[in-house]
């Protein structure tokens, strides 16, 4: 009869309880990106996570993130990792290059290891966007990266045991 099925669920709430969490933050416009991450850290904060619960790793540009979150990533150590950039559009096409190639990267890196890799790398065409985006106007995008890789962790750790075998799994049968 139509109407009466009703799928499982599996939602990542909100809650850090157990998981471990790392930062990869770069240098480049660091005005922005330490603001970014001031409000990575106070989300996780805020949710519960303790100090060595949280790592935070520093490159020197948007185009490192790639190398050092999947480095990060494979260590087995992190639930979730969060890549904190800020790109802003010059006189030339460097710009296009470190943006193509900083969330490719990170794209690549996640899906390579399976860890969630949360997209924090503003792409901005002038400085006044990325300032909106760090703390004023459009609120701070490293709170909401925050956010999303307490939900991602969850989620991860919910698939993951939805499909865990159970402990009799493989044991012959008592007679
Ligand atoms: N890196 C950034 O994170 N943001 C930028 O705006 C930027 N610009 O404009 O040059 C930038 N360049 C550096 C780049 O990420 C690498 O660190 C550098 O090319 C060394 O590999």
């Amino acid at each position: 009869m139509a109407g009466k099925l009703e799928p499982g669920k599996i939602d990542g709430g909100l809650s850090v309880a157990g998981q471990r969490f790392g930062i990869i933050v770069s240098r480049f416009n660091n005005f922005i990106t330490e603001r970014l991450l001031a409000a990575a850290v106070d989300a996780l904060e805020r949710a519960g996570a303790a100090s060595k619960d949280v790592d935070v790793v520093h490159v020197p540009g948007s185009f490192e993130l790639p190398l050092a979150a999947k480095k990060l990533a494979t260590t087995g150590k992190y639930d979730s990792l969060i890549a904190i950039g800020c790109v802003i559009r010059g006189e030339t096409s460097h710009y296009d290059y470190v943006c193509s190639e900083t969330s490719r990267g990170l794209q690549l890196a996640q899906m390579d290891t399976g860890v969630p890799i949360m997209f924090c790398v503003l792409t901005c065409d002038t400085l006044q966007q990325a300032i909106d985006r760090a703390g004023l106007k459009g609120g701070n995008k490293g709170f909401e990266a925050g956010l999303a890789a307490i939900e991602m962790a969850q989620l991860s750790r919910k698939v993951r045991a939805s499909h865990a075998k159970p402990a009799s799994a493989g044991k012959p049968r008592r007679k």
